[in-house]
């Protein structure tokens, strides 16, 4: 079937809801959840503020709009190459200079729901994505891997959401061989349903931060917080996260949406 074919398809599947489209961003308001860096580094993203221009009142009596205030690296967000030193150098890795076809692509979901249900700290490691690739397929290259954890049912409440301790955040991420691993298949980017795509001990990891480090390095792509991986196939889904086109970029709140067909 030729792409014109198969695109015609797709249009007749979405309209007649065969293919839907599962949302995968949470709440972005006053009170997503915010990154807490550790106490070295002294400034974190500030809460996300909406001031409200006009509600049909004198400021604007047919029209309502608001002004926000809001960081890069908020709620459901993108991870630009440029965000990390090791992706510092790349031309194409601002959230205005990524080749937008790389907004669009298949999606492999990683379910270790149990696993972090038993413990927040787990570790996906190269082991255990091949153990999953044994039982559901190849991961190709250009194709996201992410992690459902199920943490998305915490996201409400910031201090369940975070869950620190004395010894830090306590959320569950990728080892550094689970990252070389799905570069080394050719992955487009890894995404996680927690504040950020590297485990909350992630800092004492060599490299600290492998996803961001080791990702941004290869000039690919982190997703973070992301929502409703529960309702997806492991395999099948075709992701859309794009990042808003801001000039120099780090990174960027996405509306993340999988198209899946109807189970
Ligand atoms: C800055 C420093 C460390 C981390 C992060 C940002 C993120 O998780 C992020 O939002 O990219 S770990
Ligand atoms: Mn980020």
């Amino acid at each position: 079937m030729n792409a014109a074919q198969t695109l015609g398809n797709l249009a007749s599947l979405l309209v007649s809801g065969a293919v839907q489209v599962v949302d995968l961003s949470g709440p972005l308001g006053p009170d997503t959840p915010l990154l807490k860096l550790p106490p070295d580094f002294a400034k974190d993203t500030p809460k996300i503020e909406v001031h409200k221009i006009s509600e049909y009142d004198k400021d604007g009596p047919f029209w309502a709009w608001n002004w926000l205030k809001i960081g890069e690296h908020s709620g459901t967000h993108f991870d630009a190459p440029h965000h990390w030193i090791t992706g510092r150098d790349f031309a194409d890795g601002f959230t205005d200079t990524i080749p937008v076809q790389n907004f669009v692509a298949p999606l492999n979901v990683i379910d270790c729901s149990a696993e972090v249900a038993a413990d927040p700290d787990f570790l996906l490691d190269a082991a255990g994505v091949k153990a999953w690739e044994a039982k559901h397929g190849a991961i190709g290259a250009g194709e996201w891997v992410v992690m459902r954890s199920d943490w998305d049912k915490r996201v409400h409440d910031e201090a369940l959401y975070l869950n620190a301790d004395a010894n830090g955040p306590h959320s569950p991420g990728p080892t550094v061989d689970c990252i070389e691993y799905i570069l080394s298949r050719g992955a487009l980017g890894w995404g996680t349903q927690c504040i950020g795509t590297d485990a909350g001990q992630a800092g004492g990891m060599q490299p600290p931060y492998p996803a961001h480090n080791l990702l941004h390095k290869a000039n690919r792509y982190g997703l973070a917080s992301l929502a409703n991986l529960d309702k997806l196939p492991p395999k099948g889904a075709i992701l859309i996260a794009a990042p808003l086109k801001l000039v120099r970029g780090t990174g960027s709140p996405i509306r993340a949406m999988a198209l899946v067909p109807r189970s």
